[in-house]
Formats: C-alpha cells, structure tokens, sequence
C-alpha cells in the first residue's frame, strides 16, 4: 500500500496527479505545513528536509521511503512503466524538463512570493530580480510549447512537475492574457482538463477541508 504525506499546494499535488494517472491505491495523509506538521519527528523520520511530499510504500518484502516530489514522480512512474520512458533520449527529455521545475520555476517563484508578500521589509532589488527570473523561466516553457502538446514527447511526469507551479506562478504574476505566454496558458488548460488531474485536484480540496474544517 502506498501512504501519501502532503499538502494542498503545487508540491503536494504532483504525485496525486500521478497517483491518479495511474490508477493506483493510496490513502492520503494530510501534513498541515501551516501548523508545523511537517517538523514532527514522525514526518522528519520519512522526510529528514520536513518539507512534503514523501511517499512510503510498503509491501511483503520492503518499505520504500520517497521525498522530494521529483523522486515521488520517478518513482512512480518506475513501478507502473508509465509517463516516463524507460531508457533513450526520451528518458533524458523528460527528466530534464522534470528537474527544470525542481531547480527553475520552484524556488524562483517561491523567493519571488516571499519577498513580495512575506519579507518584513520591501526590497524593490529581491523582488525584481526574482520576478525577472521567474518570468523568464515561464517564457522558456512557453517557447518549449509553441510546437507541441505536452512538454517533452506524450504527457508525462514533466507535466505533472511543471503543472502546479505554471498555473501558480501565471496568476500570482498577473501574467493575464499575456501573448508572449499563449502556448502557455492553453498548455495549463489542456493539463487540466484531463480527468485524473481533476480528480486530484477535487480529493486534495476536500482532505483538506476535511482536516481544516
Ligand atoms: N524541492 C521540494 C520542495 C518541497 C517544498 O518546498 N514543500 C513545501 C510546500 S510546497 C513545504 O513543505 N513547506 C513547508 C516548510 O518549508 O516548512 C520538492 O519538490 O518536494
């Protein structure tokens, strides 16, 4: 059985898009980041970084202990023989645009997010320089889909990666209508559209109700 430790956020959502892809059973454990549920030395023990998601699955002969969403997604995707080809270029492709979000738009966005919104101080320096940043990682991406339907090859774990922190990073931005990002926008709503993401997205909305009330 594989036990999910996440949170309603574009990190936490990503292996419960590939959960559903797939098809596979899970129970899903809500780690309330806002009450500090992810420092518990419960959770430190699967994730030493306390930080969600991370996976465990257990079976007759082992326990597997996954953190970092990336590694959930390869992990995944290894167990079942889908969304990432198994040797190749197209492995490569895929992996690459995978730790492209890990590396680029993720803790881009987040510095971005946190010197506009949370710094105690206004640093027109930081919030401009992580702004650029980010922006120039989504018109990377954007360029990247004017030809194509999905990021690298048919829909894959680098969609799944990419999703959460696109559609974010789009509206926190107020990128709205931006021309220079169309491929962009009609790649996040040809994303999700897709029943599977619907679904996580709907079970993620109502665990979290369910625990915050
Ligand atoms: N690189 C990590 C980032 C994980 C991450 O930043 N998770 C955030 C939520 S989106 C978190 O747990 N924040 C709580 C904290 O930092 O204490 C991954 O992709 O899994």
């Amino acid at each position: 059985m594989i036990d999910l430790y996440t949170w309603q956020t574009p990190n936490g959502e990503k292996p419960v898009l590939m959960l559903e892809e797939c098809g596979l059973d899970y129970r899903l454990h809500m780690v309330d980041i806002s009450a500090g549920e992810q420092k518990t030395p419960e959770f430190l023990a699967i994730n030493p970084n306390g930080k969600i998601p991370a996976l465990v699955e257990t079976t007759a002969v082992r326990t597997d202990a996954v953190f970092e969403s990336g590694a959930t997604l390869v992990y995944l995707a290894e167990k079942t023989g889908r969304f990432l080809p198994p040797s190749g270029p197209e492995r490569y492709e895929t992996l690459a645009w995978t730790f492209f979000q890990a590396g680029g738009t993720g803790p881009m966005l987040g510095q971005w997010y946190h010197f506009e919104k949370s710094a105690p101080e206004k640093l027109p320096y930081a919030i401009e320089r992580y702004r650029k940043e980010s922006l120039r990682l989504l018109g990377v991406l954007d360029e990247r889909l004017k030809d194509r339907e999905w990021i690298a090859g048919a829909y894959s774990i680098a969609d799944m990666m990419n999703f959460g922190w696109v559609r974010t990073g789009l509206s926190a931005l107020k990128t709205e209508g931006a021309a220079d990002l169309s491929n962009l926008f009609a790649w996040t709503e040809r994303v999700g559209s897709r029943p599977a993401v619907k679904a996580a997205i709907e079970k993620l909305d109502q665990a979290k109700r369910a625990k915050t009330g």
